[in-house]
């Protein structure tokens, strides 16, 4: 006879109460978008069944048998009238893996698909993979683009941390079966935070990159990068281009990196990106905004100063703290936009805007003047225009 762990009962309870624990709007601040209390995934929202042998017989004690570390960076689209992430979901073992959390609402309620993906593995496996980009794209394929991490083969003996980083690509119909394209290859050969533009360009794919000399380090291959590609499956970008690069004094100083695929707007293609900067207590990871020309998508529009959203209280901490990551938004049919971004490494929030409200804050946002003095007359700009309204 079969006989489920003891304590099965009381976990599925506490795991349902949390997938569906109705999640709030903040009572915000800076009318731009609209936080949520409570995170959409983290770890525990992961399937019993993926960390518990349920067999009694097996699991005498009921203990958890494989541990989730974190689940981030993820990549997210509409799915029907559902909302998906393609969650980064990391193992106490370190690995990460893909696994696709669906909510009825985009703010609470996600729930993960049955099973992690599958993504088939090419001659040289990859040892991780990480912060899937989802792009569907006009050829009718949903593009899969993540990071895959091996062993440096040119480290030195004894250096077991070296690394080299690289755009992996798998397409799909049904975000269950995916195909397996060949990795990326580009002139620096190690790259991280590559996204697929929706739409053919002049007859080609074209790709958003961020080409880098070393595994963290970006090196003089800094900036978010644009290159074209013919054909997917031999994936050889040309033509690359660095369309925003690294600015000195600024939040995307030492290195940046293209977000989520970005959003078409009347007014421009909508970009959300993250900067990095370095700092007495380590890197600091905000996102930003800007905005492309719609005919020529190598050309930036507009740049507001500063970041977009930060780390904020609990937000802050984590396994890689005052870290704020995201790589999946999702622009509903009424405007709605949906930013799912990652706080230090370790969850998922929800904040909630407009592509009104979006198009506004990039295009009227001050730009950054590089400058102290800058910063300065900007706002007196401000006040002297706001004095006749005092
Ligand atoms: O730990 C912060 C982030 O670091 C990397 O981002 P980037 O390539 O821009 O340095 C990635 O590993 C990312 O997953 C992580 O959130």
């Amino acid at each position: 006879r079969l006989v489920r762990i003891p304590n099965y009962d009381a976990l599925a309870k506490a795991h349902q109460q949390l997938i569906e624990q109705k999640n709030s709007p903040v009572a915000e601040t800076n009318g731009v978008y609209t936080r949520y209390k409570n995170p959409v995934v983290t770890a525990a929202h992961t399937p019993i069944a993926w960390r518990y042998d349920l067999n009694a017989a097996t699991n005498p004690h009921g203990m958890e048998r494989i541990g989730i570390n974190a689940a981030f960076n993820a990549g997210a689209m509409k799915w029907g009238t559902s909302y998906v992430m393609a969650v980064r979901v990391e193992g106490v073992d370190r690995k990460s893996f893909f696994a696709v959390a669906e909510s009825p609402n985009g703010v609470d309620n996600f729930r993960f698909w049955d099973k992690p993906c599958v993504i088939p593995q090419l001659d040289d496996v990859d040892t991780n993979v990480y912060d899937m980009r989802l792009t569907a794209h006009e050829d009718g394929w949903i593009y899969g683009i993540f990071c895959t991490e091996r062993k440096d083969p040119d480290a030195p003996a004894g250096d077991t941390s070296a690394a080299v980083a690289n755009a992996g690509i798998v397409r799909s119909k049904d975000l269950v079966s995916w195909d397996r394209l060949p990795d990326l290859v580009s002139k620096t050969g190690q790259q991280r935070n590559v996204v697929l533009h929706p739409e053919f360009v002049n007859g080609k794919y074209a790709l958003y990159t961020r080409p880098q000399d070393g595994f963290i380090d970006v090196g003089s291959g800094g900036g978010i990068g644009l290159g074209f590609i013919d054909d997917m499956t031999n994936p050889v970008v040309q033509d690359e281009k660095i369309i925003f690069g690294k600015v000195y004094h600024t939040i995307y100083e030492l290195k940046n990196g293209l977000g989520p695929a970005p959003i078409k707007t009347a007014k421009g293609w909508l970009h959300m990106a993250h900067g990095v900067r370095n700092t007495a207590a380590g890197l600091r990871y905000t996102s930003y905004l800007f905005m492309t020309d719609l005919n020529d998508i190598s050309k930036v529009t507009h740049v507001p100063a500063g970041y977009f959203m930060a780390p904020e209280n609990e937000e802050r901490v984590g396994d890689v703290s005052n870290v704020l990551f995201s790589n999946g938004w999702i622009a509903d049919g009424d405007g709605t936009v949906y930013i799912y971004y990652a706080s230090s490494d370790t969850r998922m929030h929800v904040a909630v805007s407009t592509v009104e409200k979006l198009v506004d804050y990039v295009m009227n946002t001050p730009q950054d003047t590089f400058t102290s003095a800058g910063s300065v007359a900007t706002i007196i700009k401000m006040v002297d225009n706001n004095s006749k309204f005092l």
